[in-house]
């Protein structure tokens, strides 16, 4: 049978360019070269796709080298209808032809926020990972609340320092802080990884720690301080039209060095970073908690997969932190160790993750 054709996109525009270069390696690496034909497109920190090298080599940490996509190959165009077209100055456009689906490895504005998959959909091209309305609402902290507490699930307490001129709102964020009690973390709505997150421990921090979360994104969140245990839960999409599934659930500890999981811990695992796969959990608090992951993937329209991240507290409630739809996909990463440890290994986690992507119809579902 002819190969499946796998456009793998990845790098970009984001600060996350490299360690998404490192998870198309990881990725590459773990398809099977007699069922995939992979055409691997890089995405320059300028936003140019390009045809890229797809050795996995490349793609990897090499004497202290960071990978990066390098700008040249021609520029790489999807014309609706299909069909990829790379363009290179005075040469004839070469046609590299339709490919079956598209494996979207990027991250933040400009590629998680669903703006590479409404490119994708005006294109009828199928492609792995949440839609357009899940993958924006998973890059808004403040959307994503909204609709998890209608969907029931607990939620921290947060107030919303809104785009726009901060003088106005300067009064009822500090009113609303006070209300949600000391401490409180401040964090960027919308920005990728932890970065412009600051834990704020009394009133006269404050106004810094938002004026310097809005330097990632103008919009803001000032939300409660909840203590409890980081646990994880994996959910993939059903196959042919079943239910979401849950992956065991897995704790990250961290050394008393990192005040919480932040930029530094995330991707220097240097840092004192503990996975603990499966969190040691009872089996009745498991089993609730791997439910309101698959609740939490619904009330969003989760599509593919997403990381749905709890804070556990010392009385046994558990209060949903966030969704990621494109959670760290390393191979070490939580997500496909949690999946690893729920029976699935890491090419098997990819491959049924581009079935359920060809298998899905085009337009509205
Ligand atoms: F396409 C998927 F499966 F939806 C997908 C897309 C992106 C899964 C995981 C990711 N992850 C990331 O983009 C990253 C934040 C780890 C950078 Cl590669």
């Amino acid at each position: 049978p002819r190969r499946i054709r796998v456009a793998v996109v990845f790098g970009g525009r984001s600060s996350e360019h490299t360690i998404s270069c490192i998870t198309a390696g990881g990725v590459l690496g773990a398809m099977d070269p007699d069922r995939y034909e992979v055409v691997p497109i890089g995405v320059t920190t300028e936003g140019r796709w390009v045809l890229a090298s797809g050795e996995p080599e490349k793609l990897a940490i090499s004497d202290g080298q960071l990978p990066e996509v390098a700008d040249e190959g021609g520029t790489v165009v999807l014309p609706a209808g299909s069909g990829l077209v790379v363009q290179s100055p005075g040469e004839v456009p070469r046609e590299l032809g339709a490919v079956d689906v598209v494996f979207p490895l990027l991250h933040g504005p400009y590629g998680e926020d669903g703006t590479i998959q409404g490119l994708l959909e005006l294109s009828d091209v199928r492609y792995v990972g949440s839609g357009v309305l899940a993958s924006a609402v998973g890059m808004d902290k403040h959307v994503m609340k909204l609709l998890l507490r209608a969907a029931g699930l607990p939620v921290t307490r947060h107030v919303l320092v809104e785009a726009g001129r901060w003088e106005p709102q300067r009064e009822r964020v500090a009113a609303g802080a006070a209300d949600l009690g000391w401490p409180v973390f401040v964090k960027p709505a919308r920005a990728g990884s932890s970065m412009g997150v600051a834990k704020v421990t009394e009133p006269a921090e404050l106004e810094h720690a938002v004026l310097a979360a809005r330097e990632h994104d103008p919009k803001v969140l000032v939300e409660e301080a909840v203590t409890g245990r980081e646990i994880e839960c994996g959910v993939l999409e059903g196959v042919d039209g079943g239910d979401p599934e849950a992956s065991v659930l897995g704790e990250i500890r961290f050394d008393a060095s990192h005040e919480f999981y932040d930029f530094q811990a995330k991707y220097l695992p240097e840092g004192d970073v503990h996975l603990d796969i499966p969190a040691d959990v009872d089996a009745t608090t498991s089993e609730r908690v791997r439910q309101m992951a698959v609740a939490a993937f619904r009330a969003l329209s989760c599509e593919s997969l997403a990381r749905v991240d709890f804070f556990l507290q010392p009385d046994g409630t558990a209060i949903v932190n966030e969704v990621n739809t494109m959670p760290g996909f390393t191979p070490t990463s939580m997500f496909p160790m949690l999946w690893a440890k729920s029976g699935l290994d890491y090419s098997a986690l990819v491959d049924r993750m581009i079935t359920t992507a060809l298998r899905r119809p085009l337009g509205l579902r």
